[in-house]
């Protein structure tokens, strides 16, 4: 058996924390700015020439490209990132033959603005998503948009217009669920084919639950019915392969019309409630939940082996798997970090990144954790502008920075740019399951981490270098630290349109 290295107890993650060589970043704001323009204009410059990390020796190949965005896993459910149980094999195998990423966030601790931020490359507050996007009236009680705006600047929608066949496969929830049922189709934003779950518009995939003490499935989610057709029921447990299907189905048909393809394959899976097939049934939350994980890699291993066993696919695929956010609480886990899906804390908001590309990566850097690079969904979302030999869109100002290099592994850049973070509004912390305060606004730079409220109360700051756990709180002893990102943090909120989870908002 190929030997792993598992990033399984608190002294190993500490360890690599230690090691992190992370740069100086003492730039003021302003010229941080105007870093990211100047670099956004070269970058554009590059990609309309067709330079950048696609191996020009190779011509302006457009690679396929494969984002999966899990739900609600945890940062140490995986066992490649120190999951006890299950094994993830398959998985596994994806980092084994790529490049594992320990310090990746997603942009949210929870859905809707993480797939926002994944899907825009901008901070899904500029879109007034803040929180999960649920019902008219709760949208508007929350401060929340109804639905994402098309004219979001949409990754998929440049590089249809590129010559990429696009598909989303999966869980969309950026509008177009429970009682709003007039959002845009999943088309609108740059797809040319889509299926989806109870939070999307168009034809979906509905689930069927099933438990050993039932003698007939049940159904789940049937008001979704009212959100577009056709409508299939599958069993609860197999619809992330019911997504892979249509997938494989689409990239086959891509293939044949001699297009590269780019997929988004976001399953309903690890999100609660738990219902794993019967065989692998257990009692008690986290064991469903662990069985559900393990049936959603042995369906993922299906689109995985489709891709690996074909050549050409094998050697023009980037496969990105990643979380949307943290583990819900008493579900998935995160070790050794604070916090759980909702909470700005590392647990929150800190996602296991694997990315796939034999074709494309640096040979030294295949089977290997880059524990140094700290960067974003922002920062995948611009990159693959780059990987994909694809101009940025007009006139949007992105808010991710072009790391190409470092996920193929032929550098360990960092984001330059500080990476933050606003609470959903309905999410002030003591809720779903844990007595935990939720800080309003947090920051990273280098190795610090600020969090702070809208009235400048409770800031704290920690070390993550020596103190991933977020434990010792630093901001008495570092008062110029505290004081610079304070600044900065409160700069870029009220830049911002806000939510009503600012109460002290005008
Ligand atoms: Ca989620």
């Amino acid at each position: 058996m190929t030997p792993r290295v598992y990033l399984s107890s608190q002294h190993s993650v500490c360890t690599y924390l230690r090691a992190m060589a992370l740069r100086t970043m003492a730039l003021r704001a302003m010229a941080l700015r105007a870093m990211a323009l100047r670099a956004m204009a070269c970058a554009l410059l590059f990609a309309a020439c067709g330079f950048g990390y696609v191996d020009s020796s190779r011509g302006a190949e457009r690679p396929n490209i494969v984002v999966v965005l899990i739900d609600d896993m945890g940062w140490a459910d995986l066992s490649c990132f120190g999951g006890k149980k299950p094994e993830t094999e398959h998985i596994d195998r994806l980092a084994r033959e790529g490049i594992r990423f320990t310090q990746f966030y997603v942009n949210s601790p929870i859905c809707s603005p993480s797939r926002v931020a994944l899907s825009t490359g901008q901070y899904p507050q500029r879109w007034r998503i803040t929180s999960f996007l649920n019902n008219r009236k709760n949208n508007e009680e929350r401060g929340v948009a109804q639905w994402l705006d098309p004219a979001a600047p949409m990754l998929a929608r440049e590089l249809q217009r590129g010559g990429y066949a696009t598909g989303h496969f999966g869980k969309w929830h950026m509008g177009g669920q429970r009682d709003v049922d007039d959002a845009p189709t999943i088309q609108a934003y740059g797809f040319d084919a889509s299926l989806t779950n109870f939070e999307g518009i168009g034809a979906k995939l509905l689930p069927l639950t099933m438990n050993p003490e039932w003698d007939k499935p049940k159904r789940i989610w049937e008001d979704a019915e009212r959100l577009g057709a056709p409508v299939t029921w599958m069993q609860r447990s197999e619809i992330t392969g019911g997504f892979v299907q249509e997938a494989v189905r689409f990239i086959d048909n891509a293939v044949n019309a001699n297009k590269p393809f780019y997929i988004n394959l976001w399953p309903d899976d690890v999100h609660s409630p738990f219902f794993p097939p019967i065989s692998k049934w257990r009692n008690g939350k986290r064991a469903l939940y662990r069985s559900v994980l393990d049936s959603m890699d042995e369906q993922l291993g299906v689109l995985f082996d489709h891709i690996r066993g074909n050549e050409s696919l094998r050697k023009n695929t980037i496969v990105i798997l990643c979380s949307d956010n943290g583990p819900e609480f008493g579900a998935g886990t995160c070790e050794p970090f604070r916090g759980a899906k909702t909470w700005l804390y590392e647990g929150g908001v800190r996602s296991p990144l694997i990315v796939w590309a034999p074709g494309y990566m640096d040979k030294n850097s295949i089977g290997t954790t880059n524990e140094a690079s700290v960067f974003c969904a922002l920062d995948l979302n611009r990159s693959l502008y780059t990987l994909c030999n694809t101009v940025l869109p007009p006139r949007a100002s992105l808010d991710g920075e072009d790391l190409a290099g470092t996920l193929l592994g032929k550098e360990k850049e960092s984001r330059k740019s500080p990476i933050f973070w606003r609470r959903p509004p309905d999410r002030p912390g003591f809720t779903a399951g844990s007595q935990e305060d939720n800080p309003d606004l947090a920051v990273r730079q280098g190795k610090w981490k600020y969090y702070v409220n809208y009235d400048g109360s409770i800031p704290q700051l920690y070390d993550l270098e020596i103190d991933p756990s977020e434990t010792d709180d630093r901001s008495k002893q570092e008062e110029a630290i505290v004081s610079r990102l304070h600044a900065l943090l409160m700069q870029w909120n009220e830049s911002l349109p806000q939510d009503a989870g600012n109460t002290k908002a005008p």
